[in-house]
């Protein structure tokens, strides 16, 4: 693996691990940080030895938000021309799991890195909020629009219109982390997470992470539709019939991956 200035990028397996790696900053996401970020993220995509990905920061902080201090002093013409922060959307795209290992504070641009995983391990001391209004901004990276979806309208405009920061036991009561474990426990728990995922059919988690992504962006129809598809395409794989075949044989199936 390259070295990276703001990252650390390992592998676990067929798991990828992307630690934020700016601990004086508390993990803020600057230009320099999205770009590895994504970067290896989609390395893991393409690399067909990885299942899943882990994304992970501090014990105090997984990330305090965008890089305030690099962002301050942009206009209205830099941040449209530079088409600023819109790499993130790259990150939703991949067909590979990403785990969030949240502990510490996950603000602004931090929660929604973490609401752009596929599941979300918090640490029992994590603390998420999108303070943003509380610098003249609003949420840029999808946040009010993951947060809304994820934990409605009601609770989404508390936290973007007020800008005050929630505790994980609240996260976890409107239903916006997966798990939330004991600080010590959240990376192995992601992890283990991680290599569960890693170990099933590669192709049939992909296309279950498109069905459920079908039902967060579109309506029940559609969404239903879509699953239907994806169900009946998951016959013309190896996968399915190894699975099918082990289950019958009384046998651990050998899955191809990809
Ligand atoms: N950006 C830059 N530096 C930061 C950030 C940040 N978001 N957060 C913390 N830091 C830095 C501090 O400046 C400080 O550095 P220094 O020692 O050089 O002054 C260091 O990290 C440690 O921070 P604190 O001393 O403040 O640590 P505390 O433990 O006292 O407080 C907090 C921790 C509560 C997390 C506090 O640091 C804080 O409130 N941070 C800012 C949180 C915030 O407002 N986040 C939202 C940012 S805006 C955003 O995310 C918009 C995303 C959308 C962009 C979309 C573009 C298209």
């Amino acid at each position: 693996m390259s070295e990276h200035e703001t990252i650390i990028v390992e592998r676990d397996g067929r798991v990828g691990i992307i630690t934020l790696n700016r601990p004086k900053a508390l993990n803020a996401l600057n230009t320099t940080l999205m770009n590895e970020v994504v970067g290896a993220a989609v390395d893991f995509d393409n690399d067909p030895d990885i299942g899943a990905i882990v994304i992970t920061g501090s014990e105090k902080a997984f990330a305090a938000g965008a890089d305030i201090k690099e962002m301050s002093s942009k206009s209205y013409s830099d941040v449209v021309g530079e088409q600023f922060f819109a790499a993130w959307d790259d990150l939703a795209r991949l067909r590979t799991p990403i785990i969030a290992s949240v502990t510490g504070y996950a603000l602004g641009g931090g929660c929604e890195l973490a609401m752009i995983c596929d599941i979300l391990i918090a640490g029992d001391n994590a603390v998420f909020g999108q303070p943003e209004i509380n610098l003249g901004v609003i949420p840029g990276i999808g946040g009010s629009q993951r947060l809304t979806r994820a934990v409605g309208k009601a609770k989404a405009m508390d936290l973007i219109l007020t800008g005050r920061n929630m505790k994980v036991d609240e996260a976890d009561k409107l239903g916006l982390v997966s798990r939330v474990v004991p600080k010590e426990n959240c990376l192995t728990t992601a992890k283990e997470v991680a290599e569960t995922i890693a170990s099933k059919s590669f192709i049939a988690a992909s296309l279950a992470k498109e069905a459920v992504n079908r039902a967060y962006e579109s309506g029940l129809g559609e969404g239903i539709r879509a699953e239907r598809t994806l169900f009946y395409s998951t016959f013309a794989t190896d996968d399915q019939t190894e699975g099918m075949a082990a289950f019958v044989e009384k046998r651990e199936p050998k899955f191809s991956h990809r």
